[in-house]
């Protein structure tokens, strides 16, 4: 819609296919499955199907953590959910999900399988069942839960609105951009003061308050997300940019950031996960060399 045309919404608002901009060929108004395919199953306790999205690299890099201390039952199967291609509307995948969207995972150590989504929820169900990256005392829990819900209250003004119109809407409208900008500006300074006088979201632990905000406002002002460094003026949060350079020197970190990624360098990118061998074998630039 160019700047001068005004748009009426129509009485009833009806399905236009051709008008969902990038996400037209996957984006529908009525969920369940489009096509019935089940969904692999590898032999480790956790089978986690996602991309490489922020929301997707919250719980590789929880699950990672857990393994760096040694959590052997935290053993993980990564299997690729290609959300261009509409994987997420598999038959397998809606079981598992019926919102369509990824991360999601299937504990299969309990005598039932246990299906998570929603990666708040997938972090802290690995939170409660290793008893780990999340404050024992219960006050501070709460506070770490706070951030944990602000983070999923919140990623949608940056993904879904300030990303979505700044990035991948066919053109750039001045209103949502505004409207989004300002609304993620607030809240990198909300984080800005958070951690004016500490090193961690909460409670001077790293917890999974830090695991599920350093995807999306950290790699904000790492400049990794939708191009926007000097658009917001990432730089001038520093006490968040000093956060999040701590957090990405991880080891952690800088494994679970490759898991599921299908963009970027070939040598970033592992497309699947069955084993910490796979870091080094498995990368897409020593696959495609064997092809
Ligand atoms: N609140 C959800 C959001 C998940 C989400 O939006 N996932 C996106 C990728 S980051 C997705 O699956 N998109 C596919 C689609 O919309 O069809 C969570 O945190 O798990």
């Amino acid at each position: 819609m160019a700047k001068s045309e005004k748009y009426v919404p129509p009485k009833k608002w009806e399905w236009d296919k051709e008008n969902g901009g990038k996400f037209a060929n996957i984006n529908r108004p009525i969920s369940g499955n489009t096509h019935v395919k089940d969904l692999p199953v590898g032999k480790h306790p956790f089978q986690l199907y996602s991309q490489g999205t922020p929301n997707g690299v919250k719980i590789t890099i929880m699950l990672e953590e857990l393994l760096d201390l040694g959590i052997k039952e935290a053993e993980y199967d990564a299997w690729l959910i290609r959300i261009g291609n509409g994987d997420q509307f598999s038959s397998g995948f809606v079981e598992i999900n019926p919102n369509s969207k990824i991360p999601s995972i299937l504990d299969k150590s309990r005598d039932q399988p246990v299906r998570i989504f929603e990666s708040g929820s997938i972090l802290l169900y690995l939170a409660d069942k290793f008893d780990i990256f999340i404050p024992k005392k219960f006050e501070d829990r709460t506070e770490c839960l706070n951030w944990l819900f602000w983070q999923m209250a919140s990623a949608p003004y940056l993904g879904g609105g300030f990303g979505h119109f700044y990035a991948y809407a066919p053109e750039k409208y001045e209103y949502p951009i505004n409207r989004f900008a300002m609304e993620v500006k607030r809240q990198l300074d909300v984080l800005d003061k958070l951690l004016s006088d500490k090193n961690f979201i909460c409670c001077e632990e790293y917890t999974i308050a830090d695991i599920a905000i350093w995807p999306w406002y950290g790699a904000l002002v790492l400049g990794r997300l939708y191009d926007s460094e000097e658009f917001l003026d990432v730089k001038k949060y520093k006490n968040v940019l000093k956060w999040a350079r701590k957090i990405n020197e991880r080891k952690a970190v800088k494994r679970g950031i490759m898991v599921n990624k299908i963009k970027g360098k070939l040598s970033s990118q592992l497309h699947e996960r069955h084993s910490s061998s796979d870091f080094i074998n498995k990368t897409q630039d020593k696959l495609e060399k064997l092809s």
